[in-house]
Formats: C-alpha cells, sequence, structure tokens
C-alpha cells in the first residue's frame, strides 16, 4: 500500500527499508537545487533540505561541469542517508529545464563563455521606489526586455509610496500595467501592498532584483521575520558584473516558493539579443511596427516608420522609444565588442 501523507511520500520510506533493494531500486526522489558549491548541492525537496554529491557519469556530458545543475535546476536523486542531518542523496538526472538565466563570464584561457546563473524561475519582481532613490526607467524596461527574452513574468514594485502623495506618475507606471505586468505599489512603513507582496511570491520562484536603498530587505522582512536579513543584497546595475565567481542562492519561503539571491545577477544582461530582435520584446510597438516601410526597420532614422507615427500620434510614450533606442545601442555595441553567438535554449 503507498500512502501518500502531506508532502512525505512512504512509499519511498517502504523502499528503503526493503530487503530485496538493488542499486536501481533505491527510490529515487525529486527536488530543486538551492545551493549549490563545489561538489556538492542542496536540495529542497517539500520542507526536507538534503545534501547531495552528483553522480559522476553526469559531469561528462556536454555541458560544463559548473552549469551541469544551477540553482533552480529540478533533480532526481537517491537516498542514502535519510536519518543524517541533514539527510543525504545522489544526483542521478538533472530534470530538462524550463528556462534559464545566464550571463556572458571571461573565460580563463580567453575569450567569453555563456554562465547559467538559475534555471526554472517563475518571474523576475524588480523592486524600485519611488523616491529615495527615485526610479531609474532605462532599468525597468531592460528587466522586462529580458524577461519577454527569458519567457519569465516580469513584477514590478514600487515602495516608499508614503514619501509620495498617492497619485505621484500613477500614468507612468499604469502603462505597464497596460502593458500585462503586474505592478504592486508597496510601502513597508504603511504596510501598503504587502499583502500583495507576499501573495506574488508565494509558490514561485523569483528573482528579486533592484538597486541599493529601495528597500528589499525591509519588504522581505515585512513579509517573513529575518528574510531581509538571509537574502543578500543584488544591486540593481546593469552589464557584465564582475567576471569573478558568484554562487546564487534560493531560498525558501514560509508560503512556499523560494525568492533568489544572486550577487551574480546585476539586472539582466540581455547579451544575446541580437539588435534586429529587440523590437519584438517591445509589445506596445507591435501594431505600429507592422506598419513600418521597411521590414528590418529599427525605429531609428528611417522613413515611413510606424512605431515613430504611433509615437507622435501620443499612443506610444516617447521615453519607451527612447528606451529602446539606448538599450538597441547597447546591443549593437556589445555584438562589436564579443561578437554574437546564440545559445543554445
Ligand atoms: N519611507 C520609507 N522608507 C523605507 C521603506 N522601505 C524601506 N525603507 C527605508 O529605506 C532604507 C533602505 O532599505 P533596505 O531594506 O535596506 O533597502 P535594500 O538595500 O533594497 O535592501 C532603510 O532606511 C529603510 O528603512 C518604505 O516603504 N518607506
Ligand atoms: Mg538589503
Ligand atoms: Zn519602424
Amino acid at each position: 500500500v503507498w500512502i501518500v501523507s502531506g508532502k512525505r511520500d512512504f512509499k519511498a520510506l517502504e523502499a528503503n527499508i526493503s530487503t530485496q533493494e538493488t542499486n536501481s531500486d533505491k527510490p529515487s526522489r525529486e527536488g530543486i537545487v538551492i545551493r549549490s558549491t563545489s561538489g556538492h548541492m542542496q536540495i529542497s525537496e517539500g520542507t526536507n533540505i538534503w545534501i547531495c554529491q552528483i553522480r559522476g557519469r553526469l559531469k561528462k556530458g556536454p555541458r560544463e561541469s559548473q552549469t551541469l545543475a544551477v540553482v533552480g535546476d529540478r533533480v532526481r536523486f537517491s537516498v542514502q542517508d535519510e536519518t543524517s542531518t541533514p539527510p543525504s542523496g545522489v544526483v542521478e538526472e538533472v530534470l530538462p529545464r524550463r528556462n534559464k538565466i545566464s550571463r556572458l563570464a571571461a573565460r580563463r584561457s580567453g575569450g567569453n563563455v555563456e554562465q547559467v546563473l538559475m534555471a526554472n524561475l517563475d518571474q523576475v519582481v524588480a523592486v524600485q521606489s519611488v523616491q529615495d532613490p527615485t526610479p531609474q526607467s532605462s532599468f525597468v524596461d531592460r528587466l522586462l526586455v529580458a524577461a519577454e527574452r527569458f519567457g519569465v513574468s516580469g513584477v514590478l514594485v514600487l515602495n516608499k509610496w508614503d514619501l509620495v502623495p498617492f497619485d505621484h506618475n500613477r500614468e507612468r507606471w499604469q502603462y505597464y500595467t497596460d502593458l500585462g505586468y503586474r505592478v504592486i505599489f508597496t510601502s513597508a512603513v504603511s504596510g501598503l501592498g504587502v499583502e500583495d507582496f507576499r501573495e506574488v511570491l508565494a509558490d514561485r520562484i523569483s528573482l528579486l532584483i533592484g538597486a541599493s536603498g529601495v528597500g528589499k530587505s525591509t519588504l522581505l522582512n515585512a513579509i517573513e521575520p529575518e528574510l531581509g536579513l538571509r537574502v543578500n543584497e543584488v544591486t540593481g546595475k546593469t552589464g557584465l558584473g564582475r567576471h569573478t565567481t558568484t554562487r546564487t542562492e534560493l531560498f525558501p519561503l514560509a508560503t512556499g516558493g523560494f525568492i533568489a539571491d544572486s550577487p551574480g545577477i546585476r539586472g539582466f544582461d540581455p547579451w544575446d539579443i541580437d539588435p534586429l530582435d529587440l523590437r519584438d520584446y517591445f509589445p506596445d510597438f507591435a501594431e505600429g511596427q507592422l506598419e513600418c516601410r521597411y521590414r528590418t526597420c529599427l525605429h531609428r532614422h528611417e522613413p515611413g516608420c510606424g512605431v515613430k507615427l504611433n509615437v507622435a500620434k501620443g499612443k506610444i510614450p516617447g521615453w519607451r522609444l527612447e528606451a529602446y533606442l539606448a538599450l538597441l545601442v547597447d546591443l549593437e555595441e556589445r555584438k562589436e565588442k564579443l561578437g554574437f553567438r546564440k545559445t543554445d535554449s
């Protein structure tokens, strides 16, 4: 009889004490990698955290060992010792990824290599404050482009709402809501939106991102004591970041779900977007783009540009086109510098 109670699987327990156990019959379980250090991984499975080694043969695959399994990867592991503290196991298989975030890292031997930082995330949650510090809009636009690029949801949290009048710059933020992004107004001081913040993180794997001082730690502490202390700072700067080895970590939430901390993810760096593809990550351009005279119009200086026409008509705010053009220049410069190559996703 298989009894499954709550998150505990008694079938696995029974199999474990079976006397006829062979290696291939060893109970295997599924979990999520929440931390990865050299040689070991911490795997979250229900309410348990396991420490696992990686089966040697896995390391021989096409993937570079450092990205064999990253935080967020779902893995199948066999039980080694369930009674030890923490319980231990061996990772047997890395299950297919739904998505991933990567950045360019310098190779010791020269050149750049894709470094996968995180897999299977559900959403990127960008935190900004409406004042002290004031929002950097390019940050949000970049982030949303990258969210589109990586196929995850983009959530925008605007904190410190107690410092400005309720209707302060609302149209600007409303614009993102109209584009289909979730926008949450919060104040860690007054408690405004804290429940929405909690709810949006529950049961999902989120990457929290935002410049220092916007209130990330305070907001996290508001939904769970000490959480902000455990989750380290992630800076909101975009760019290639420092080429040092970084460790990403997922923190389990009391509500279910995980929040990611990564000193390596300094803003999304959408390094492998082809400049010509960028325009497709601006959903508000789609309609006007159909009217562009040239099929490969970059909405820059080309005559007969439907997007620029829509800006002139007031259908698209000028700052959206500016954000796009700034990112376009960045991508072109980077393409020139690094050479463009597609990833295997
Ligand atoms: N007025 C106001 N101050 C806040 C709010 N949230 C955080 N702060 C303050 O902003 C500063 C930076 O907050 P912190 O959580 O450390 O930001 P982090 O760097 O993003 O983690 C601290 O002095 C907080 O007390 C808020 O909603 N309203
Ligand atoms: Mg902090
Ligand atoms: Zn155009």
